[in-house]
């Protein structure tokens, strides 16, 4: 018998809870389940999860175990996105182990160069450097950093990419061989790596480019023997060309947008694979209708770094009507605890133009109210008046070029 409920997986701090793999499986044995959504953060990513899954018989929702390692080292994806003739930035073969070959390697591609942990992510333990004296010492600081920070000094370089873009496809494939994309959502309107904005059909691209983009995205997955839901993550320079930069293995925060577009519910199709199903779509069948926008609302101050701002919501009025989407757990009364991630919904809109869509989230966002904690609702009015985002014209530097943050 399925039972729908709630169990406890131990106390609030995660890292004795929810990141606790014997914990979640205890509470899904009490629960008697057939399958795990991971959803995103927690153990979303963690291939150990995954195979612990795999051995009590119970169906991890997302690829297996083996291809999720895979492709969570940073070094195997971009030699599989190399086999699979996807453009990756031009960069070192491998580790760089000493300050002489890495100059040789910036005057080999030109600087300025980015010097990269083997284990970092996220931007953690980048560096860039733009002429000799400034690599030389940037390699010492960054093998010293990475060592420090991950326990593996092991760096490597690529050519450094100025003012990109960041524009992801999101792929699905299922256990008989099918594979499909379901196109682009741009993610460049993000602060120190946090997403705040994202969109379809992304600005900063062509027709051209975005086919292109999105069947090298299938080739990588095809190439990697890989099931569920991915995303393939890359860069777009300001000449429009595009290099990969790594899988992610989960569903993402912003899957919404593409569910707009396509009108496909990625969840489902989620469930679907991992029971085994065959796609019920064909290519040609997911096309991208109009443009959707999320904006992430999350209880922080922008006006005070982005301090996390927990505590009670003491009302919430949501707006409504065509074309809108509030996901969200939050509710009037909700306390928003001081120990997790600070988003606290996703406000998504859905029209035939982007033009409609900026009106809608700027209609939407007016009759959003969340009181009681700070919000990131007034900074996403902010954002899209200003008219470099009208226009299209954002890279990952907009936000930090265009706003102060107290
Ligand atoms: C880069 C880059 C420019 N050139 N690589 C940041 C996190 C990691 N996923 C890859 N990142 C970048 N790699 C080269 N060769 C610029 C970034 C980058 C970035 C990438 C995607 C989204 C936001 C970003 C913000 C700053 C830097």
């Amino acid at each position: 018998m399925l039972r729908f409920g709630a169990y406890c997986v131990g106390p609030a701090r995660a890292s004795d809870s929810y990141l606790r793999i014997a914990n979640v499986i205890s509470a899904a044995e009490v629960g008697n389940v057939q399958a795990i959504h991971p959803g995103y953060g927690f153990l979303s990513e963690n291939a150990h999860f995954n195979e612990i899954c795999r051995s009590c018989n119970i169906d991890f929702i997302g690829p297996q175990p083996e291809a999720m390692a895979q492709l969570g080292d940073k070094n195997a994806a971009r030699n599989m996105a190399k086999k699979a003739q996807v453009p990756v930035v031009p960069g070192s073969d491998g580790i760089v182990e000493s300050a002489e070959a890495a100059l040789s390697f910036a005057h080999e591609v030109g600087f300025p160069v980015l010097i990269k942990a083997v284990a970092g992510g996220g931007g953690k333990g980048m560096r860039v450097a733009a002429n000799d004296l400034a690599l030389k010492s940037a390699f010492q600081q960054a093998r010293t950093e990475a060592e420090a920070a991950f326990g593996n000094g092991a760096v490597y370089l690529e050519k450094y990419i100025e003012h990109p873009r960041h524009v992801e496809v999101q792929v699905l494939a299922d256990h008989h061989g099918n594979i499909v994309h379901l196109w682009e959502r741009d993610c460049s309107v993000q602060r120190r790596h946090q997403k705040l904005i994202e969109e379809s059909p992304s600005t900063s691209i062509d027709q051209a480019t975005r086919d292109a983009m999105c069947a090298a995205a299938t080739r990588l997955i095809q190439q990697a023997n890989y099931t569920n839901a991915a995303t393939v993550e890359f860069i777009v320079d300001k000449e429009g060309n595009y290099y990969f930069m790594e899988v992610n293995t989960r569903i993402q925060v912003e899957h919404p947008v593409t569910e707009m577009i396509t009108g496909i519910d990625l969840i489902k199709q989620q469930i679907l694979i991992a029971s085994g199903e065959p796609l019920s779509m064909s290519q040609a069948d997911i096309v991208q209708r109009g443009a959707a926008i999320e904006c992430r609302i999350n209880a922080e101050d922008p006006r005070n770094k982005f301090r996390p701002s927990p505590g009670k919501i003491e009302q919430l009025i949501v707006p409504g009507g065509f074309g809108g989407r509030f996901d969200s757990h939050a509710h009037s009364g909700y306390v928003v605890p001081p120990h997790y991630d600070s988003m606290i919904g996703k406000l998504i809109v859905h029209q035939p133009t982007r033009a409609e869509a900026i009106r809608t989230m700027q209609r939407a966002l007016s009759e959003l109210r969340i009181e009681g904690i700070k919000t990131t609702v007034d900074l996403h009015q902010e954002i899209l008046s200003h008219s470099a985002f009208a226009e299209g014209r954002i890279d990952t530097t907009f936000i930090e070029r265009s706003f102060t943050f107290g």
